[in-house]
């Protein structure tokens, strides 16, 4: 039975995972959850438009490191959709602090620093949609399976 509605939820595997080459790890992971890609792209961030995805964090003490670290190399954003998917995603993932992570998440697996840990999990329905706009046209947004 259906009691949870369809959501989608945007990720960032961030520049540690692609550096790392944990990409294929991480999303096979994903995929085993029942998780299903509705659009993904490989890119790099400029200082500027790092800064203009992380807007919200602007005045947080650790906004320039994010930043920067988010600028520091190539990343993958991919638009995901299952039933409840933005909190069955950030349980997913585990906590933002790896050491506080629970046990076989992803963050607990393979994120060294509450700055690098490994990927992003949009927060709310209202966030992926304005994430997923920041990076993915409507041409590139395609469910087919
Ligand atoms: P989450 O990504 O788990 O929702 P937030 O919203 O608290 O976590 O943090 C936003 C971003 O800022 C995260 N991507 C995280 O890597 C980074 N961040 C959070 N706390 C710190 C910190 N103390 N030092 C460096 N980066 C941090």
């Amino acid at each position: 039975m259906h009691t949870k509605k369809m959501e989608r939820t945007l990720t960032i595997l961030k520049p540690d995972c692609v550096r790392k080459q944990l990409i294929g790890a991480v999303i096979d992971q994903i995929e085993r959850a029942g998780f299903r890609v509705v659009a993904m792209k490989k890119i790099k961030l400029t200082r500027e438009t790092a800064g203009e995805f992380y807007a919200v964090h602007r005045e947080r003490p650790f906004y320039g490191e994010l930043v920067d670290f988010m600028s520091s190399g190539p990343c993958v954003p991919i638009i995901l959709e299952k039933e409840n998917a933005v909190a069955d995603f950030r349980t997913l993932i585990g906590a933002t602090d790896p050491e506080q992570a629970d046990a076989g998440t992803v963050r607990k697996l393979y994120a060294d620093s509450k700055g690098e840990n490994i990927v992003h999990g949009s927060d709310s329905e209202e966030n992926a949609a304005i994430e997923a706009g920041f990076f993915f046209s409507a041409e590139e947004v395609v469910r087919s399976n």
